[in-house]
This record gives structure tokens, C-alpha cells and sequence, in this order.
């Protein structure tokens, strides 16, 4: 398998994270996402990636797989241990829930082409643009925080076990600590955080200094 990715990038962690909890390896293919002239926004990328996005995964039969969220689920599928599931369907939707609450509610309205758009078209600074994510995150999290606190049943987000719900959540937690949140404002979300830092696969693989 081979990884679009980058190095930056919350969406990538997810697929990095889902790799090291199955332990799967993929070949990584850098793909730059920053400023006007990023290689995300060159015809090249978009030739792979009509969406010029990363993560994505080019499977061992050359078929691409878009969106972090369908390359998870894949992973579970050709590797089913550990399950990134729960037991349950209503565990299982409310995983799923909280993993779409965070890369459809939050971090869509976040990476670097909203931050251009802002920009070109309102005259958005710096400085409104991270007043900006701040909003989005300040929101999103704890929309997050009282559907985890609402139903929750064990050590982590859903279950015993960490999965899907947790692969979403970290990155965008670590983010929101970089963009000056202190987590401990959503106690579910703090503690489950604190017991992901003490997992290698989590705690190695979501590098995300910019959202
Ligand atoms: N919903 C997508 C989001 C992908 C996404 O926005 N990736 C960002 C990096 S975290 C990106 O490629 N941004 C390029 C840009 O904004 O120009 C997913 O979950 O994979």
C-alpha cells in the first residue's frame, strides 16, 4: 500500500494511527499543502485526487481510497484485529458519530484552502483566521464533549477499546491544545486524551502543529 500524506496534516494522523493499531505499513508519498502553489492544488495531485486532498491510499490492487474516514474502515475490513468498531450497532453508530462530528463539523471548516479562501476573498489576517478555527474548534469540541459524556460506557470515548471514535478524536484534540484550548474544559475528552498519550500508536502518530 501506498499513503498520500503529510506530515502536517490531522486527517493523514488518522490513517497513520489506524495503520500502527493494526499493524500495517504503508509506503509514504509526500504531498505538500500549504500556500497557493502547494502540490495539493496542482493539476498532478489532481489527476490522482480530484479533491487534492490527503490522506490517500493507493491499495496493493492500484484502486485509490479518498477520505480518511473510508480508508479506516478499510483497513478494518482487510485486517479485522484489533476491531476499530464496537460490538454493538448503536455503539457502533455513535463511533461513527463522533468521528464524523470531528472531520465534517470541525475540521472541514479548518485546513489550508479554507484559510486561502478566507483570505482572498475577505481579506482574512492571520489573526482571523485563528480566530477563525478557534471558533469552529471552541464549538465542534464540545458538541463532541457532551455526545461522549452522554453515552459513555467505558475507559474511552465509546468502549474499553479505543477505535474509529478515538482515531478522530485525537489529532483534532492536539490541535485544539495547539490553537491554546486547555483541554481540561471538556473533562470526558481530557481524560480519554490522557489515556490515548500513554498509547505508542496514538502518541507517535498525530502530528498536527498547524489545526
Ligand atoms: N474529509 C477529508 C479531509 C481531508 C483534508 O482536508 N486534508 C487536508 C489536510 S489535513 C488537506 O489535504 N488540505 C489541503 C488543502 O486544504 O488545500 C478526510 O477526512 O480525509
Amino acid at each position: 500500500m501506498k499513503l498520500y500524506q503529510n506530515e502536517i496534516s490531522s486527517a493523514t494522523s488518522r490513517v497513520r494511527i489506524a495503520l500502527a493499531l493494526k499493524g500495517l505499513t504503508a509506503e509514504a508519498l509526500p504531498v505538500t499543502i500549504l500556500g497557493e502553489n502547494s502540490e495539493s492544488r496542482q493539476a498532478g495531485y489532481r489527476s490522482i485526487n480530484p479533491q487534492g486532498l490527503v490522506p490517500a491510499l493507493l491499495t496493493d490492487s492500484g484502486v485509490l481510497i479518498t477520505q480518511s474516514l473510508a480508508i479506516v474502515e478499510y483497513l478494518d475490513e482487510i485486517k479485522p484485529e484489533p476491531p476499530l468498531l464496537p460490538d454493538t450497532a448503536e455503539d457502533r453508530a455513535q463511533a461513527r458519530s463522533i468521528a464524523l462530528a470531528i472531520a465534517a463539523e470541525i475540521h472541514a471548516l479548518l485546513p489550508p484552502r479554507i484559510g486561502l479562501h478566507l483570505g482572498k476573498v475577505f481579506q482574512a489576517d492571520a489573526d482571523a483566521i485563528t480566530a477563525w478555527n478557534r471558533h469552529w474548534v471552541g464549538e465542534g469540541m464540545a458538541a463532541v464533549e457532551t455526545m461522549i459524556g452522554g453515552r459513555r460506557q467505558g475507559a474511552f470515548a465509546v468502549a474499553d477499546q479505543p477505535g474509529i471514535a478515538e482515531i478522530f478524536l485525537f489529532p483534532q484534540a492536539i490541535s485544539a491544545r495547539r490553537l491554546g484550548f486547555d483541554l481540561a474544559r471538556w473533562p470526558n475528552i481530557a481524560e480519554i486524551v490522557a489515556r490515548l498519550e500513554a498509547i505508542p500508536a496514538f502518541r507517535e502518530n498525530a502530528r498536527t502543529p498547524r489545526r
